[in-house]
């Protein structure tokens, strides 16, 4: 009986999560990238960014987790095994993270901090204009999980907010737009703009020139997805025309984002490493122990995934 569940990632040991599901499921035979081990005894696969080919030669692998709740990382590899179901992790500490990470650099924005900061280092005692909350409007793109709790705080801090999504949905207290038509409105009336959409072959490269033109004046981008969506040279002339007044980047086309990268210096972006919400096994564990149990039991899967969409 196959019962080892394997850990593939280079970005942390393992240790966490071997700790966090043998809390539940009792001792586990955890192999990593290293020590593989006899691939057959291979069950279940938690993986992020997995070498192309890896999980297709488990020949007996029941269930793939992605450790992030993106899975464009996962999808990437085109020889995953045929009919094995691939689940996410949902996390809540995550997902608060992220929303965080985007309320921070809004408000940042909004209330002229960096600006304050430089009036401060030349001892300038200067009032910028006020805009009032009520007059900064919101678009949020994308509202799977994270993209509808970020929605949902900053309307809760009176900020109008809207969202787009790819299928039709309703949230209260957010006006929701779809559809490529959607997408126009909701981008005419961001003044900060937020992107949370899953990387997929239809979202690949959408935050573009078109998109950028079809901001408001002055609009500031929050990127918090994944690098793929925007084309980096038409950001960079927004922000040298002055269409946008800024953005802040999490993510990248290539990370490590390389050294003579104009981000980096650019006056008007700010760069974090991939940071906006870190995966924490205490608070995504349950999920994934739930699908284990389940898939054991045979039993439907919770968070699955759809490779045809793409998330
Ligand atoms: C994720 C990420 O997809 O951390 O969860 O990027």
């Amino acid at each position: 009986m196959p019962e080892a569940i394997a850990y593939i990632s280079r970005d942390t040991d393992g240790v966490l999560w071997k700790k966090a599901l043998e809390a539940a499921l009792g001792p586990i035979d955890f192999r990593t990238l290293d020590n593989l081990g006899d691939k057959a005894g291979i069950e279940v696969v938690l993986a992020w960014k997995p070498p192309a080919g890896l999980i297709a030669s488990f020949p007996n692998v029941k269930l793939i987790v992605s450790l992030g709740m993106g899975v464009d990382h996962l999808l990437a590899d085109d020889k995953l095994p045929e009919g094995v179901p691939i689940v996410r992790i949902m996390d809540d500490g995550l997902v608060g993270q992220m929303s965080e990470y985007a309320l921070y650099w809004a408000l940042r924005h909004h209330r002229d901090i960096d600006k304050y900061a430089a009036s401060q280092r030349a001892k300038q005692w200067k009032v910028e204009d006020f805009v009032d909350t009520l007059h900064r409007r919101i678009g949020i793109l994308g509202l799977g999980t994270i993209g509808q709790d970020t929605a949902k705080k900053f309307a809760a801090l009176g900020f109008p907010t809207a969202g787009w999504s790819r299928t039709k949905k309703s949230l209260p207290g957010i006006e929701t737009f779809h559809g490529p038509d959607g997408l126009a409105r909701v981008l005419a009336q961001s003044d900060i703009l937020v992107n949370v959409l899953p990387l997929t072959r239809d979202t690949k490269g959408l935050l573009d020139a078109k998109l950028f033109a079809a901001l408001p004046r002055g609009a500031y981008l929050i990127n918090m997805a994944r690098g793929g969506h925007v084309v980096d040279e038409a950001l960079l002339a927004a922000l040298d025309s002055g269409h946008l007044s800024g953005a802040a980047l999490d993510v990248f086309n290539q990370e490590p984002l390389p050294q003579e990268h104009r981000y980096w210096t650019h006056p008007k972006v700010q760069v974090t490493p991939h940071v906006a919400g870190a995966t924490n096994p205490r608070t995504a564990s349950p999920g994934v122990i739930e699908n284990i149990r389940n898939v054991r039991a045979g039993k439907p899967l919770i968070n699955t995934v759809d490779p045809k969409s793409g998330y």
